[in-house]
């Protein structure tokens, strides 16, 4: 059904956010199809500005100390005074654009029969016109096993003329070798002091530089070659290949990138050498692709597939029946996902691994107080565990930086990291507001990452020596740091990120501890006490986890019945703020359930409904999946339908609520690509949400989705899940797994027995 998995316009971008992404999970490229000037917006997902550097507050443990000792005291405003005085560090590092791929054709005339497009089932795009009686056509696709992206232009009726070059924003220098463009490129050493540092000269003391970088684009064609001046011109041809793929002198997120780099130029040159077939490099690349992307299919009914994508958009502002845009979007998520995050690349950041400014937004790092952990929820429910593997490397990594963060800044053992990381792992808190910079819960939060890969896939070894370990140093930081209050055990002082309350007239951050750290905490032991079950190990530790739960400080509900933010009902700053990190324990975590506590699912549902549905492209996104969880489908289509409000492309606004540009990208606004992957991750837990061995069949299906199917989704436990549903009402589940669980639909509970075998229920 082409109208849920092609994205297609019948006019060029003229703006980054109406262009088309391809990538490989390393190499992206953001495509505009102009008939004249055509451009490639090309990324490296290691092109980082910074280098390793120790970003220790000098003091920082007895700053903790004092803050701590003030708020637990009532002296608040002291404490963050105090926190981001004495205790705060430096900037992340921001992430890159290698550059830019300027195609200039010849063609003349008027352009006629206009067609851009993106086909998500085999990740190929094209753009298709006719001008002066010649047909031309362009497909683009980037290749993981080949680490290229590849380009095929082909004029019939007529002959093409072009010429092509890269450039770049950061300093580079191109030039031609045989048919081969080169350019090369290095990123600032200069650590990030603050969002304008990209923007400063170059310094050349070796110390100080940065990543170097290759980017190559060869072309094998019928045409005429010619080099003029830095670009390869090419004349009278029916056909050209560009080949284009890219090297960095990236050594490791503890290597100095230009006195410890390695050797980029040879492999760089040496790959384009051996790229010649395109035909055979597509097919290998949609064999790669669609064996990843294929095993989930939806189908939500019919749409307005003969409408161009952005004329979709608006059209369903007013008229929601174009329900196959909602499948359109859902598996554009999933295509982003494999497309941004594979075995070997980084993890997707903000901008997945699409960025073309040298200040993106927020330096587009890795914001890992809700921003990268959503990245990664759909990816294990939607079956691809695979491309989960960047972020576990990357958490990996960040468990060794971290140890130097949880002694350097609070003199405790463990590891622990704060809510921006970059690629050299940056671990300690950043500059600015205690706000957003005094959270220490991004560990216990990746650890969650950690533990669910295992619940997914069974894989008991990865669970022993990779998960594990991990979660174990992560949960030590946190007993390390806790202390009482009131008889309880607190993690003081605490934020939520990243929001305020009034206090003593004033506005504040910190509290005595937070809700969502608590929570953090609470699930990260949990789930390393079933895991020394499960591996039979570390008796003791397990035994401590318990005792330090039993003594933790619960929830608490306010006087409107909602469940509080802090350690107190301090009136709210901002109501509608679009972060809802005290409802941690209902989504991702799951330490509140509709079924276990349904009084604290009560008062989930309350903070809702107090924050309301309105807020920024990812803030929409977390509220399908709260909604998904509390098992209201009705409420978290209208959470979808906001999200896929149209958002203008040209003139960014930051104020006015999330929804989605005409490339489909998310809008926070500006583009943040989170918002696209909790949108496949609220959709999926509507149709089907696992943990402690229970399976539910639909938990949230929305009144308005009648008939339908999924197919190939992914319980924990390793059950491969599929779903038809005719009038509102499961007609049949199959489960594919091996174990016992305890299948859940329609407020029913059934036992069943799975043994390897794929089995159908009728209902
Ligand atoms: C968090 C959010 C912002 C933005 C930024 C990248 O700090 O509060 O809205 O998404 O990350």
């Amino acid at each position: 059904m082409s109208s849920s998995t092609v994205l297609w316009y019948n006019s060029p971008a003229k703006a980054w956010t109406q262009s088309l992404p391809i990538g490989n999970g390393t190499l992206g490229a953001m495509i505009y199809g102009s008939t004249s000037k055509e451009l490639l917006c090309l990324n490296h997902d290691e092109l980082w500005n910074g280098r390793p550097k120790n970003t220790v507050k000098e003091g920082a443990p007895e700053a903790f100390k004092k803050a701590r000792d003030l708020a637990l005291a009532g002296k608040l405003h002291e404490a963050q005074k105090e926190i981001e005085t004495n205790f705060h560090s430096t900037w992340s590092q921001a992430y890159m654009p290698l550059g830019n791929l300027e195609i200039d054709f010849e063609g003349k005339g008027r352009v006629k029969n206009y067609r851009r497009s993106l086909d998500l089932e085999n990740a190929v795009a094209s753009v298709e016109y006719t001008q002066s009686n010649i047909k031309y056509k362009r497909e683009y696709f980037a290749s993981y096993p080949s680490k290229i992206i590849a380009a095929k232009f082909t004029s019939e009726g007529g002959k093409m003329n072009f010429a092509f070059g890269l450039t770049a924003k950061l300093l580079s220098s191109s030039f031609v070798e045989g048919n081969t463009v080169i350019l090369d490129g290095e990123c600032h050493g200069e650590n990030n002091i603050d969002n304008e540092s990209c923007k400063r000269k170059y310094v050349e003391e070796p110390e100080m530089r940065g990543m170097r970088y290759r980017a190559v684009a060869k072309v094998i064609t019928d045409g005429k070659t010619r080099t003029v001046e830095n670009k390869l011109s090419v004349s009278d041809a029916t056909y050209a290949y560009i080949f284009i793929t890219s090297e960095t002198s990236f050594n490791g997120w503890n290597k100095h990138p230009f006195l410890e780099g390695k050797e980029y130029i040879k492999p760089c040159m040496e790959r384009i050498a051996a790229v010649e077939n395109y035909e055979k490099e597509k097919l290998a690349h949609i064999a790669d692709y669609t064996e990843l992307y294929g095993r989930v299919n939806l189908d939500l009914g019919e749409g307005k597939g003969n409408l161009p994508t952005n004329k979709r958009l608006v059209a369903f502002k007013k008229d929601k029946s174009d329900i196959s845009l909602i499948t359109l979007v859902y598996n554009y998520g999933r295509y982003l996902a494999i497309s941004s995050s594979r075995i070997g690349s980084q993890p997707s950041t903000l901008q997945g691994i699409w960025n073309d400014r040298i200040t993106p937004p927020w330096h587009s790092n890795y914001t890992v107080n809700i921003n990268t952990e959503m990245n990664y929820w759909p990816v294990l429910m939607c079956r691809m565990p695979e491309v989960n593997y960047p972020l576990i490397e990357m958490v990996k990594e960040l468990s060794i930086s971290g140890e130097t963060a949880a002694k350097g800044q609070y003199g405790a053992k463990g590891w622990t990291s704060h809510h921006n990381v970059d690629l050299w792992r940056l671990s300690t808190p950043v500059a600015g507001s205690a706000q957003w910079a005094f959270w220490h819960g991004s560990s216990g939060w990746l650890c969650e990452h950690l533990f669910e890969h295992y619940e997914y896939t069974n894989d008991i070894d990865y669970l022993r020596e990779t998960a594990y370990p991990v979660m174990k140093k992560a949960a030590e930081f946190y007993i390390d740091i806790m202390t009482e209050y009131e008889g309880k055990l607190v993690l003081a002082p605490g934020t939520s990120p990243e929001n305020t309350f009034e206090y003593e007239g004033k506005s504040c951050c910190v509290g005595k501890y937070s809700t969502m750290s608590m929570s953090i905490a609470r699930e990260l032991f949990e789930n390393c006490i079933k895991a020394c079950n499960i591996l039979g190990i570390d008796a003791d530790f397990a035994a401590e986890l318990k005792d330090t739960i039993s003594k933790m400080a619960d929830f608490k509900l306010g006087s409107d019945g909602q469940l509080l933010e802090f350690d107190d009902d301090y009136p709210e700053v901002e109501i509608h703020h679009r972060h809802v990190s005290h409802l941690y324990a209902l989504h991702p975590a799951r330490l509140i359930t509709v079924d276990e506590t349904p009084e604290l699912a009560k008062a989930c549902r309350r903070t809702l409904e107090r924050r309301g549905d309105n807020g920024t492209g990812w803030s929409l996104g977390w509220k399908i999946n709260f909604w998904a969880r509390l098992l209201d489908g009705d409420h978290a289509l209208k959470l979808i339908e906001l999200q896929l409000r149209p958002v203008k492309s040209i003139g960014i606004n930051y104020t006015k609520g999330g929804g989605t540009y005409e490339n489909l990208f998310d809008a926070h606004p500006p583009f943040q690509i989170d918002g696209n992957f909790g949108f496949v991750s609220g959709i999926t837990e509507m149709l089907m949400q696992s943990y402690n061995g229970k399976i539910y069949i639909l938990p949230a299906l929305p009144s308005k989705w009648q008939n339908g199917k999924v197919s190939g989704l992914l319980a924990k436990g390793g059950v491969i899940v599929d779903i038809e549903w005719k009038n509102g009402k499961a007609s049949s589940y199959s489960l594919e797994g091996k174990g016992t669980f305890t299948v859940i639909l329609n407020g029913k509970e059934e036992t069943v027995t799975l043994t390897g075998e794929k089995v159908t229920f009728n209902v």
